[in-house]
C-alpha cells in the first residue's frame, strides 16, 4: 500500500496563505501563540515554513541519485564556513520576497530575525568557505553530492577587542537550537583509538589478514542539514559528525569505586566534536587534532561503504561511484583508513585495495607555507592508529619501489618523496599521504598550482607527472551578490535582464554601460547606499562617524604576516604623516577598514592587531587631520560581516607577499560587488587582472620570481628603507612609541623584523604601493572613470563564479555530469 503524503499545503507566491502557515508552525511545531513569541521563535517558525519545501526536493534529489545510480562525489573537509543559512535558503528557493511579506502581515521584519540567525563559523577562513560555496555550487549544478565535517559545539572563536587586543571568546552557535539539522541517531558509527594489531592466520599457520583492536571507542552520530542549489529543485546533504559515549558510563569503573575514570569514554567523544582549532596556518600539533581527523574520516568513510554496498554489493566498483575528495590534507588519514576497510574487513588484497583507493580519492592543496604542512610524529600514530602506521609503511614501499624503478631520483630525491621524514623526529608527511593516495592533485589558482609542481611536491610531481592539475577557485553568486547585493543586483537586471542569475557569465552584458553615464550614475548611488548601511553598522557598533562620500579601502581576512595588513597600516602612517606635514594639498578623504581574526597563539598577527587599533586611536582623534583619514577595525570578522562590508567596498586590499596566497576568494567578491582591487601578482589576483583587464586593476610590487630571487641573497631591507624617507619616519614613529605612548616598546621587535630580515617584503614593496595608493587617488577624483573601472569589473567576474569551478572539477577530476 501507498500513501500518499500531504504536500506544502499552500500556493507559495501567496503571503497570505503563508503567513497562515507561519501561525500553524508557531503554534504546532513551537508551541506558542503569536501573542507570546519571541522573535527567535517566529525565525524558528519561518525557517520550519520554508523547509517543509525544501525537503520534498531533497527527498526527490536523493531518490533520483539512487535510482539513476548516479556517481556521488564525498567532499571531507574540516571546516564549512556557511555561515547564516536563512537568506541562503529563501533566496534560492525563490521564496524571500513572500516570506518577507507574509511576516510583514504577523508584523515581523524578516531583517531583524534574519540577524538573530546564528552565523555558523565552522571554519577559518578561505578554505572553509570555499567548502560552502563548493557545497552550493554542487547543488546548482546537480551534482550529487554529500559534504562530511565535524559539528562543532564551539566554531571559529568569538573576537572581541578590548584596549585595542585581541580577545577570544567561545562561540556558542547551537544555543538557541539549530532549525536546518536532523539528528540521525540511526546514523551512527564506531571509532576506535588506541590498542594493538592482531593477525589472523588461516590454513597452514599462513597469514590471512590484520585485525586492529581498539582500546577506546566511540561514536560518530550523523546530522544532516540540506544545502539548497539555485532555484531550489537540487538539494544535497551537509552530514557533519558529532561524537557520542558508546557507554555513557563505564559501569564497571564506577562500581570499583573511579567515578572520574567512568566517564572517560564520555568526556573523550564530548572533546571530539567540541571545538575548532582557529589557526589557519600553524600546525595545530596536538593529539586532539589528529583524533579529530581520524575521527570524521573514520566516520564518513564507514557511511560511504556502507551506501555503497547496500546498493551495489561489492567494493570493487567504488572508484566508478565514488569521488571522493579530500579539502587539503586534513583528512588525508582516510587514505590508509580506506585501505584497513578494505584489506582488514572487506579482505580485499593489497594491490586491489591500493588501486581501488587512489582511483576514488582526489586530494587539494590549499596552501605552501611550510609551518602549515601537516606532518605526524610516528609515535603519535603509532599510539592512537597502529594499524594505519603499518599501512602507512606499506604504502610507502610501494612509492619509494616504482620512485626507484623510475631511475628518476638519487638517494636524496628518494629521501625527499618518502611519506616519512627521517630528519630528526620521524613524522609522516600528511601532503605526501594524500599525493599518494590520489589519483588528482590539484592548487586552487594558476600561479599556486605552478609552484606546487616547482617546490613542495617538486619530486611526487616528478614521479608521476600526470596527477598535478590547477582549479582556480571560484565563489557562488548567490550568497556573494544576489543576496548580499541587492541593489546591484537589482539594477543589473533592470538593465540586462534576469537571464545572468541563472548564468553568471552573462553579467558580461552590463559592461558596455560602463559608458553610459546615466547607467554610472544609477551604480554609484547604489554603491552608496551599500555605504551608508555600512557606516551606519560602524556607528551603532563602534560609535565611530565615517562619511559615505570617502573612498571606503577594506582589507578583511585572517591576520597573517604574508597577508601584510602591517604594509597596509605602515602606509597609513607615511600618509597620515604627509596630511599633517602638508595641510594644504587637497587630500583625499579615506576610510581604511580592517577586519580579521589572529590565531590565539599567532603573537605578530596580534601585534598587529592592536597596531591597528593604536594607529587608529591616534590618527581619529587628531584635529590635524580633519577627518580626511580615519581607520576602523570591525571586531569578529565573520561570513555576516562580509556580506555588509564587501558590497560596501570602493577599494580592495589583495597585497599578500607574491607566492604566499593560493588563491584568495575574497579578492574575487569584491570585484564581483564593483570594488577596484589594488593587488600583487599572487593567487588568483593574477588571473582577476587577465580577465578584468590591467587597466582596470592596480597592480604593483614584486613578482613571486623576484621575492624567491630576493630571499634566495643580497636583499638588504636596511638600505631599502634608508632610501625611502616616507618609510623610514613611518617604521622609526611606530617602533619608538608614537602610536604607544603607554609603551613605547611594544612595536621594537615587529618593527625589528623589517629591518634586520623582512621576510614578507613590507619594505621591499612599500615604496611600489605607496605609488599605486597615490594613483588610486588620483582615479578616484576623476569619479566617472572610477565607475567606468569598476562596472568593468562586475561585468567580468563572471568566470570567477563556482559553478565553474565546480564544473571543472566535475569533468576533470570526478568524472561526473555536471
Ligand atoms: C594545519 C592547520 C591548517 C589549517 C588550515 C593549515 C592550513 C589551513 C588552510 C590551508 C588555510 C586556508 O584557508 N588556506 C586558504 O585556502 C583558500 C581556498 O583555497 C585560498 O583562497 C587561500 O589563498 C588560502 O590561504
Amino acid at each position: 500500500m501507498t500513501f500518499e503524503l500531504p504536500k506544502p499545503p499552500v500556493d507559495d507566491a501567496d503571503p497570505k496563505a503563508l503567513a497562515a502557515e507561519i501561525l500553524r508552525s508557531l503554534r504546532y511545531r513551537i508551541g506558542k501563540d503569536a501573542s507570546v513569541a519571541t522573535q527567535y521563535d517566529w525565525l524558528d517558525a519561518a525557517i520550519q515554513v520554508v523547509r517543509d519545501r525544501i525537503i520534498e526536493h531533497w527527498i526527490s534529489s536523493t531518490k533520483q541519485a539512487y535510482e539513476e545510480g548516479a556517481k556521488r562525489v564525498y567532499y571531507l573537509s574540516l571546516e564549512f564556513l556557511i555561515g547564516r543559512l536563512m537568506r541562503d535558503a529563501f533566496s534560492n528557493i525563490g521564496m524571500l520576497e513572500t516570506m518577507r511579506k507574509a511576516l510583514a502581515e504577523l508584523k515581523v521584519d524578516i531583517d531583524v530575525i534574519a540577524a538573530l540567525e546564528p552565523d555558523a563559523a565552522l571554519g577559518n577562513g578561505g578554505l572553509g568557505r570555499l567548502a560552502a560555496c563548493f557545497m552550493e555550487s554542487m547543488a546548482t549544478v546537480g551534482i550529487p553530492a554529500h559534504g562530511y565535517g565535524i559539528r562543532y559545539a564551539n566554531g571559529m572563536f568569538r573576537q572581541e577587542i578590548s584596549d585595542g587586543w585581541q580577545v577570544e571568546l567561545p562561540e556558542t552557535w547551537l544555543d538557541h537550537g539549530n532549525p536546518w539539522e536532523f539528528e540521525r541517531r540511526e546514523r551512527a558509527f564506531g571509532v576506535g583509538f588506541g590498542g594493538s594489531v592482531e593477525s589472523v592466520t588461516g590454513e597452514g599457520g599462513r597469514l590471512e589478514r590484520h585485525v586492529w583492536k581498539p582500546t577506546d571507542h566511540v561514536l560518530a552520530v550523523a546530522y544532516d542539514t540540506p544545502v539548497v542549489g539555485w532555484r531550489g529543485t537540487h538539494v544535497n546533504t551537509l552530514r557533519l559528525w558529532s561524537g557520542m559515549p558508546v557507554d555513557p558510563i563505564l559501569l564497571d569503573r564506577f562500581n570499583a569505586g573511579d567515578h572520574i575514570g567512568a566517564l572517560a569514554e564520555s568526556n573523550m567523544a564530548d572533546a571530539l566534536s567540541r571545538v575548532l582549532y582557529p589557526a589557519d596556518s600553524h600546525k595545530a600539533g596536538q593529539e586532539l587534532r589528529l583524533k579529530q581527523e581520524y575521527f570524521f574520516s573514520s566516520a564518513s568513510l564507514q557511511d560511504i561503504l556502507q551506501r555503497h554496498i547496500s546498493q551495489y554489493g561489492d567494493l570493487s566498483s567504488l572508484p566508478d561511484k565514488a569521488a571522493i575528495h579530500m579539502n587539503d590534507t586534513h583528512p588525508a588519514i582516510a587514505v590508509p583508513e580506506l585501505m584497513r576497510l578494505l584489506m582488514d574487513v572487506h579482505v580485499v588484497d593489497f594491490d586491489a585495495a591500493w588501486d581501488i583507493t587512489k582511483r576514488t580519492f582526489a586530494y587539494t592543496n590549499h596552501t605552501l607555507l611550510p609551518e602549515a604542512l601537516e606532518s605526524w610524529p610516528v609515535p603519535l600514530i603509532d599510539r592512537l592508529l597502529p594499524r594505519h602506521m603499518q599501512i602507512i609503511y606499506a604504502i610507502n614501499a610501494e612509492v619509494l619501489l616504482e620512485a626507484r624503478a623510475s631511475h628518476k631520483f638519487d638517494d636524496e630525491g628518494i629521501r625527499r618523496i618518502s611519506l616519512i621524514n627521517e630528519d630528526g623526529e620521524r613524522r609522516v608527511r600528511m601532503g605526501n599521504l594524500a599525493f599518494a593516495g590520489s589519483h588528482s592533485v590539484n592548487g586552487v589558482s594558476g600561479l599556486h598550482t605552478d609552484l606546487m609542481k616547482a617546490t613542495v611536491f617538486a619530486d611526487l610531481h616528478r614521479l608521476y607527472p600526470d596527477r598535478i592539475n590547477n582549479k582556480t577557485n571560484g565563489i557562488t553568486p548567490r550568497r556573494w551578490l544576489i543576496q548580499c547585493n541587492p541593489g546591484l543586483t537589482g539594477l543589473v537586471g533592470k538593465t540586462i535582464g534576469e537571464a545572468f542569475k541563472d548564468d553568471i557569465t552573462r553579467l558580461e552584458d552590463i559592461d558596455r554601460f560602463a559608458a553610459d553615464a546615466a547607467f554610472r550614475e544609477k551604480f554609484a548611488a547604489v554603491k552608496r547606499q551599500n555605504k551608508v548601511r555600512l557606516a551606519n553598522l560602524v556607528n551603532e557598533r563602534l560609535g565611530i562617524k565615517v562619511d559615505p562620500s570617502a573612498l571606503f579601502d577594506v582589507q578583511i581576512k585572517r591576520i597573517h604576516e604574508y597577508k601584510r595588513q602591517l604594509l597596509n597600516i605602515v602606509e597609513a602612517v607615511a600618509l597620515y604623516d604627509q596630511i599633517r606635514s602638508r595641510p594644504e594639498k587637497d587630500w583625499l578623504p579615506r576610510v581604511k577598514f580592517f577586519g580579521g581574526k589572529a590565531a590565539p597563539s599567532y603573537h605578530n598577527a596580534k601585534m598587529i592587531i592592536k597596531l591597528i587599533n593604536d594607529v587608529a586611536k591616534v590618527v581619529n582623534r587628531d584635529p590635524a587631520v580633519r577627518g580626511l583619514l580615519k581607520i576602523v577595525f570591525m571586531p569578529n570578522y565573520n561570513v555576516s560581516l562580509a556580506e555588509v562590508m564587501i558590497p560596501a567596498a570602493d577599494l580592495s586590499e589583495q597585497i599578500s607577499t607574491a607566492g604566499m596566497e593560493a588563491s584568495g576568494t575574497g579578492n574575487m567578491k569584491f570585484a564581483l560587488n564593483g570594488a577596484l582591487t589594488i593587488g600583487t601578482l599572487d593567487g588568483a589576483n593574477v588571473e582577476i587582472k587577465d580577465h578584468v583587464g590591467a587597466a582596470n586593476i592596480f597592480i604593483f610590487g614584486l613578482t613571486a620570481d623576484e621575492v624567491a630571487k630576493r630571499r634566495a641573497g643580497g636583499y638588504d631591507p636596511r638600505a631599502v628603507i634608508e632610501a625611502s624617507p616616507e618609510l623610514s619616519q613611518a617604521l622609526s614613529a611606530i617602533s619608538s612609541g608614537v602610536f604607544s605612548p603607554d609603551d613605547p616598546e611594544r612595536y621594537r621587535d615587529l618593527i625589528n623584523g623589517i629591518y634586520d630580515n623582512d621576510w614578507f617584503m613590507v619594505a621591499g614593496d612599500f615604496d611600489a604601493y605607496a605609488k599605486a595608493q597615490r594613483k588610486v587617488d588620483a582615479l578616484w577624483r576623476a569619479s566617472p572613470e572610477w565607475n567606468a573601472k569598476a562596472i568593468h569589473n562586475v561585468a567580468r567576474m563572471g568566470w570567477f563564479s563556482s559553478d565553474r569551478t565546480i564544473r571543472e572539477y566535475a569533468r576533470d577530476i570526478w568524472n561526473v555530469p555536471a
